[in-house]
């Protein structure tokens, strides 16, 4: 499955921040955002395959593709996209026997290595972070910068997705970078106002 990657929204229940994420995530679709992740580390897992229904019915009729991070059983249960995968999560050959050829599989890097051993496995994509310093996720990893973002663009054919504390400001260094796309947490579900929020990010990543 063809996935446009330019404005990525990883929805994590955490930084809701007690708003309504299926409303956040609608408004976020309406100001552009081109595919949706589904993030919890805390929900049960139920509670994540309710969720997950719940925001996939807008999201289809949007034509908005959904990701599931970590859980490649919801990801199959709901009906998903595909699933997001960090390095000590499901490897790579084992989620795609659950998953198929068809759904899309994408995997976390923070390294080269870790880049080229992802595409060799056959992921569908890469995530690149912390591309900035970010306080959504705690981390010991390198930030790597816009020039990790051409490093990898200049030695992998898959898509290559920055995340980490990506803003409208920072963004136009990413395009300029190579990156297929710009995912982020806190600067759509942080925003007091979520649909303005990405479109000023997808016009900035486009470099308008
Ligand atoms: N992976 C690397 S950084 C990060 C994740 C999930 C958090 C990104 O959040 P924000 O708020 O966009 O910096
Ligand atoms: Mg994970």
């Amino acid at each position: 499955m063809a996935i446009d990657y330019s404005l990525y929204l990883v929805a994590d229940t955490a930084s809701a921040f007690g708003r309504d994420l299926p409303a956040l995530v609608a408004s976020a679709v309406e100001g552009g955002v081109t595919v949706v992740q589904l993030r919890s580390k805390a929900l049960p897992l139920r509670d994540l395959l309710g969720l997950a229904a719940w925001i996939k019915g807008p999201l289809d009729k949007a034509g908005v593709p959904l990701l599931i991070n970590d859980r490649a059983d919801v990801a199959l249960a709901c009906g998903a996209a595909g699933v997001h995968l960090g390095q000590d999560d499901l490897p790579l050959p084992e989620a795609r026997l659950i998953l198929g050829a068809e759904r899309v599989i994408g995997v976390s890097v923070n390294t080269l290595e870790e880049a080229l051993g992802a595409e060799r496995a056959g992921a569908d994509y890469v995530g690149l972070g912390p591309v900035f310093p970010t306080s959504t996720k705690e981390t010991r990893l390198a930030v790597v910068g816009p020039e990790g973002v051409a490093r990898l663009k200049a030695a992998l054919t898959i898509p290559v997705v920055a995340i980490g504390g990506i803003t409208a400001a920072n963004a136009p260094s990413l395009a300029r970078a190579g990156a297929d796309g710009i995912a982020v947490v806190s600067a759509i579900l942080g925003a007091a106002d979520a649909r303005r929020a990405a479109r000023e990010l997808r016009e900035a990543f486009a470099g308008r």
